[in-house]
């Protein structure tokens, strides 16, 4: 299969993230990427290309103006505030909950931060807008291909993008690769575009973009949000709103099940997906349904990832894969390739 590697990728390198009261070690980590590249070349699943470059017009489709003016600059603003800021990374303390204006823009930067975030546990580090937007343009190339033909590209990038949403970042998120993608396929002329997230989180950012149109259907399997990150979005009964309406679906799982509940539920998001209709398949690929992912809870084994390549395969779509979650660091190499091996020794 062929795949575009963001080789900027590790410009963002977050140090802590708040949990429980506490800095801890980021999860999201650069090693995450190089463990794909690893198994992409071992299985000899290649080739593997350089991204082409875009300008901000094409992310622009769907982050808004003012929070990708934010992100260009936030990493100035935040050592301007004092200088010895350079060695630590910034996380926001801040947010404009309810009752709160969200609608003017404060000129503190720690108020930015919090307007433009919803957690404390993605850190925004010296190199994280370049990494960034080299990813969506990773996203973009690998959506062009498809676009011209390819049967499918897989975009390895990383931080992650799916919990990003149209101005604000959050859950290792900056840029919403998948949804820059889906909308770059639009745009080049694909009349209706799926979404399929099955990264263990839902993926809020990709549903709240599309959430009022009927052009971009997403459906997601992921842990219940009663439970489960995010927590505030990916309930059974978000079925999309105006003339979205019937062209989002969440499949909530509970904490625990395993690969034959799971598969079930990517059986029913895809059957949907098919009675979409859609001209090409956008699939953010986490990984962190895997039994010994840290801070996930699914018990998916690593042969279980050829099964899911085969049943995306089947889909008959022009796909292209959007590398998301995944924090059993050793092991996410090897889980993502058997997806991308699995679909396309399908594909044939
Ligand atoms: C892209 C993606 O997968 N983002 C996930 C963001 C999750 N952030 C919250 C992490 C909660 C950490 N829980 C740690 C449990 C340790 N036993
Ligand atoms: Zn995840």
């Amino acid at each position: 299969m062929l795949t575009l590697y963001n080789d900027r990728h590790a410009l963002h390198h977050g140090k802590l993230e708040m949990f429980r009261g506490e800095l801890v070690p980021c999860f999201e980590v650069p090693a995450r990427a190089d463990f794909v590249l690893q198994a992409l070349n071992d299985r000899g699943l290649g080739p593997v290309e350089s991204p082409e470059d875009f300008d901000d017009a094409a992310i622009a489709r769907v982050h808004a103006p003012r929070y990708l003016d934010f992100l260009a600059h936030a990493w100035d603003e935040w050592v301007a505030l004092d200088p010895a800021n350079a060695q630590r990374d910034a996380l926001p303390s801040y947010w404009p909950i309810r009752t709160f204006r969200s609608d003017v823009l404060p000129a503190s930067f720690p108020a930015r931060m919090g307007l433009f975030s919803y957690d404390a546990g993605t850190p925004l580090t010296a190199g994280t807008w370049e990494a960034a937007r080299a990813g969506a343009c990773c996203a973009l190339t690998a959506a062009r291909r498809v676009a011209k033909g390819e049967r499918a590209a897989f975009a390895l990038t990383r931080p992650p993008g799916h919990h990003a949403g149209l101005d604000f970042f959050g859950g290792y998120c900056f840029l919403n690769n998948a949804a820059i993608a889906a909308q770059a396929l639009r745009d080049a002329g694909v009349e209706r575009v799926a979404v399929l997230d099955i990264d263990y989180h839902h993926g809020n950012g990709t549903q709240a973009i599309f959430y009022e149109r009927a052009d971009v259907h997403f459906s997601s399997v992921h842990g219940d949000p009663h439970t489960e990150y995010p927590y505030f979005l990916g309930h059974a009964d978000e079925r999309g709103a105006g003339e979205g309406l019937g062209f989002n679906r969440n499949l909530p799982l509970a904490r625990g099940i395993g690969f034959a509940a799971w598969r079930e539920a990517l059986k029913e998001a895809l059957r949907g997906i098919a009675a979409f209709g859609p001209g090409a398949l956008v699939v953010s690929l986490g990984l962190d349904t895997f039994a010994g992912d840290p801070i996930a809870g699914f018990t998916l084994a690593t042969p279980d990832y050829l099964r899911v390549g085969e049943d995306l395969a089947d889909a008959g779509l022009p796909t292209v894969f959007v590398f998301e979650g995944g924090y059993a660091v050793a092991e996410v190499g090897v889980n993502a390739v058997n997806v991308l091996d699995g679909f396309m020794q399908r594909a044939g």
